[in-house]
């Protein structure tokens, strides 16, 4: 499992489309293939858990956490069968764009030893801990005293044990998810027929949920069966400290590297961009070639959104406005990991589910950017233009970095190929560039929505000053002149 393919970090964006249907990803994908991603993160397509009562009802579907309780493999969710899953995967296929699934496997749908069977999405029976359908039984999911055992028959993660007891974050329940037993040998076996009927059907990569949370060497045991031309990264939560390490997993693909949302968090936040750079990320990092990087994920959206202090906002997110765009940016010109891009939907409340309206209207319309529907990050020129900068740059290293004195500015180029300036300063940043190391030219701000033109002399300087509004960023490449105007209209 060691030797599966990783797209380049340097040349690939994928885009997590969360809780999109399985018809608004096909029709999107030629759009995304356009624009040049690579990759798309479908949300989980497994039979998931019903949820009747939530706000909102109207408008909105059910809380976006019931597809991390899976009932059941079977591809049945809100965002589709396995007709229309098929269908997607062959649409993005034809436009050049991979689909990775979010796969939980750590666990199964959670509740209380006195809780009543019910059934899943596609009407699997399930009864919590006693049977998931045909699948998994009692005798399939770990059984270890400690705390909350009475209520669920197992010890639950206790927030000391990530510091104390290794073997509780992967033995122990994930707040009341019955935590299958992934030592067992039946238990590896259906988790690897789900990934390998995945496999078969066109999907070219998987994120694995709360890898954290599962022992690396069942994971290796369950990928070693697993289709070897899969993509593979896997969730692991880190924090400074912990007994469970990311690099214990790094063997078995790639991991996401939390480490750089949370400092680019802290960077942008506080306005001050000195220790700006993969060097400076918090107890260290995962080396580039293994690491998955974004500023913001379903995850972090969630708790950003209603202060809560259990679950502190440690990202940026949409509501964030210029300094978001700007961040995400950043990190899809920086090379370091590979990005992943969230594209969500407006929340309100925490658990707060996907509009009822789909993506793509009947009209041919977008619902997308305003009040109640989504986000499409995705869709931003600081996002979409920013795929092909990175295409551009790509393997040239940074070939030039400068800091001005009250770390509000910073510049830097990827060789002689594009060059990026970001103002997180007070005001508008008015004034001229120097060193861009980009070729005499007529060059577009690809951040901007059509073409804000920058002029660049032979020295690399421009030839007449440009404005930079506050907490945004200024990006030119090669593939972006006033000539080529190699950028998508958006
Ligand atoms: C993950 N990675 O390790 C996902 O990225 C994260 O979104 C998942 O939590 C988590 N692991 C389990 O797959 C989400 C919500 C939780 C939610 C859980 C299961 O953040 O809040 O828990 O999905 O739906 C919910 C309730 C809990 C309850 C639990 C079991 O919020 O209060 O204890 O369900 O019934």
């Amino acid at each position: 499992s060691n030797n599966r393919p990783i797209p380049d970090p340097l040349t690939s964006v994928q885009v997590h489309l969360f809780e999109w249907s399985w018809n608004d990803v096909a029709k999107e994908c030629e759009f995304l293939g356009q624009a040049g991603f690579t990759g798309v993160q479908v949300s989980p397509p497994h039979e998931d858990i019903v949820v009747d009562d939530y706000p909102d009802k109207d408008k909105r579907q059910e809380p976006w956490w019931t597809r991390y309780q899976p009932v059941s493999y079977k591809l049945v969710s809100r965002s589709g069968g396995e007709k229309q899953f098929e269908e997607m995967v062959r649409s993005c296929r034809a436009h050049g764009i991979d689909i990775y699934v979010d796969v939980v496997i750590n666990h199964m749908a959670g509740g209380q030893l006195q809780d009543p069977p019910r059934r899943g999405r596609a009407s699997t029976p399930w009864h919590y801990r006693q049977s998931y359908g045909d699948n998994y039984n009692a005798e399939d999911f770990h059984r270890r005293p400690g705390t909350g055992d009475e209520q669920h028959g197992n010890c639950q993660i206790q927030d000391q044990d990530f510091l104390s007891c290794y073997d509780c974050v992967q033995q122990c329940d994930l707040g009341g998810l019955a935590d299958l037993d992934t030592s067992k040998t039946s238990v590896q076996e259906h988790i690897t027929e789900y990934l390998n009927r995945l496999a078969a059907l066109g999907v070219a990569g998987i994120r694995i949920d709360a890898s954290k949370h599962m022992n690396h060497w069942d994971l290796g045991m369950i990928l070693q069966d697993v289709n070897s031309s899969l993509y593979v990264y896997h969730e692991v939560l880190e924090g400074c400290g912990e007994l469970v390490l990311p690099t214990e997993y790094t063997g078995l693909g790639q991991v996401i590297e939390f480490r750089w949302a949370q400092l680019v968090w802290e960077l942008f936040s506080r306005r001050d961009l000195q220790f700006l750079g993969s060097e400076y990320m918090p107890c260290g990092h995962l080396p580039s070639g293994s690491a998955l990087v974004f500023v913001e994920n379903h995850d972090r959206q969630s708790n950003c959104h209603v202060p809560d202090p259990e679950v502190p906002c440690i990202s940026l997110t949409y509501q964030d406005g210029e300094l978001y765009k700007t961040a995400v940016a950043f990190t899809l010109a920086y090379p370091y990991g590979s990005p992943q891009v969230l594209s969500s939907y407006y929340y309100g409340r925490h658990g707060d589910g996907p509009p009822r309206k789909p993506v793509h209207g009947g009209d041919g319309a977008l619902n997308c950017g305003d009040g109640d529907t989504w986000v499409c990050q995705h869709r931003w020129p600081q996002v979409a233009n920013m795929v092909q900068w990175r295409k551009v740059a790509g393997h040239e290293a940074i070939s030039h970095w400068y800091l001005s004195d009250d770390h509000k500015q910073v510049q830097f180029s990827r060789g002689s190929a594009a060059m990026m300036f970001l103002n997180v300063g007070d005001t508008d940043f008015h004034g001229h560039l120097y060193n861009t190391r980009l070729p005499a030219g007529v060059y577009c701000n690809v951040l901007k929505s059509g073409c804000e033109k920058v002029e660049i002399l032979g020295d690399g300087s421009t030839a007449a000053g440009v404005t930079v509004g506050r907490d945004s960023a200024l990006a030119l490449h090669l593939n972006a002149t006033q000539t080529s105007m190699g950028l998508s209209s958006l």
